[in-house]
């Protein structure tokens, strides 16, 4: 493939020094920054995350903070998942719809008061559609991307590194909460979160300022533990079933056929966008939804648009992530899946661009 070129337009981040130093080898464009995809190789980077311990420079999860007394309210008419048990110091993995219903982003909340959250967004402008809802309906509340990256630490040994940097009391951080923490004077919200399932953490570093020192005293203080430069796996998420919106979701899709029925409370979210559509469709029941699908054969190509996937000669669903795992020794995928084909041990075949292989539909993912 060729080369990107660098601009303006494609941001850098406050720890694109350290990424470049620790040799990059891939990035993809997310939320128009740069993200890195591969180190060593994205197989080594596979072990090595599930082994040890890896830096991420995920500053591409861009925050949406909503500040003033609409804050909460707003925040509540942008998600069908009921907010009104989140206390502050909580993460929520929360669906973004539109009005009919489709996905918008699946982005983490943080509740940081009552009248101040974060909105930790996946690949897609939010900002705009949460700075028009907060003008329409005359709100009393401030919209602003702050200078906030997060920058993740993941792997077995995350709680070790993250004591050493940060002290003992990270340890007792509970899985999607936030604490804040000191590094350097600069008081910081670290969570027990990320894009793996390897447990970690991660960071919201506060200001441009502090990134390479906290990059460098992260791979300082990790030397001992093997740590290293590392990035979301494309394998390992597949494994772990974590979805990755514009891939394996669009705004064609209803939170439901995403699997994430469990994240709304469509008769209790009140007021939510999305709300009339949603009612329906969770009272129905989605037609299609995803699945994990495990393609026999063959280690297939890298997943770049969407590969049918065939019960004879009809198309039931298409596959839209797959990757080699080399822990399952099997290729792992992610799908969606026409309710007539979905159940666990349905036996399909995908059109890849290499050819046709037999996969089985699943009905957990493998981690
Ligand atoms: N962390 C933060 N921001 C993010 C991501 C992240 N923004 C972009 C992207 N990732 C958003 N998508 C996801 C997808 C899955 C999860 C988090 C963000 C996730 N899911 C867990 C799971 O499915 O096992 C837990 C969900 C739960 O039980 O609440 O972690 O990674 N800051």
């Amino acid at each position: 493939m060729a080369l990107i070129s660098p601009s303006r337009r494609l941001r850098r981040t406050p720890f694109s020094e350290g990424v470049e130093a620790a040799g990059v080898k891939a990035y993809t464009v997310y939320n128009h920054m740069l993200l890195p995809t591969v180190f060593r190789s994205v197989e080594e980077d596979y072990h090595h995350l599930k082994s040890a311990v890896q830096v991420w420079d995920v500053a591409v999860e861009r925050q949406v903070e909503l500040r003033g007394p609409d804050a909460g309210r707003l925040m509540q008419m942008l998600t069908p998942r009921d907010l009104r048990g989140m206390m502050p110091g909580q993460c929520y993995y929360v669906p973004i719809v539109d009005e009919t219903g489709g996905m918008l982003n699946d982005p983490v909340a943080l509740k940081l008061a009552e009248d101040r959250w974060w909105i930790s967004i996946a690949d897609s402008d939010l900002l705009f559609w949460v700075k028009g809802i907060a003008y329409g309906y005359r709100l009393d509340v401030l919209v602003d991307e702050p200078d906030i990256s997060p920058l993740a630490v993941q792997g077995p040994k995350s709680d070790e590194l993250m004591a050493r940097v940060f002290g003992d009391a990270v340890r007792d951080v509970k899985f999607f909460r936030f604490g804040w923490f000191d590094f350097k004077g600069r008081s910081m919200a670290v969570a027990r979160s990320g894009y793996s399932k390897q447990g970690g953490f991660e960071i919201y570093v506060d200001g441009a300022d502090m990134g390479m020192p906290l990059w460098n005293a992260l791979m300082e203080a990790g030397k001992d533990l093997d740590v290293h430069a590392g990035c979301p796996n494309g394998i390992e998420r597949i494994e772990g079933g974590l979805l990755s919106y514009g891939n394996d979701m669009t705004d064609e899709n209803t939170p439901h056929e995403c699997g994430l029925g469990r994240f709304c409370n469509t008769s209790t979210a009140i007021g939510c966008v999305g709300r009339d559509a949603l009612l329906r469709v969770s009272q129905e029941g989605p037609v299609r939804q995803v699945r994990a699908i495990e393609i026999h054969g063959d280690a297939v190509p890298g997943c770049d648009r969407l590969w049918p996937l065939m019960a004879g000669d009809r198309q039931v669903g298409h596959v839209s992530s797959a990757a080699y795992s080399p822990d399952f020794v099997t290729n792992v995928g992610v799908g969606m899946v026409r309710m007539t084909h979905w159940d666990e041990g349905t036996e399909l075949d995908v059109v890849t661009p290499t050819g046709v292989q037999p996969v089985t539909v699943k009905e957990t993912f493998w981690i």
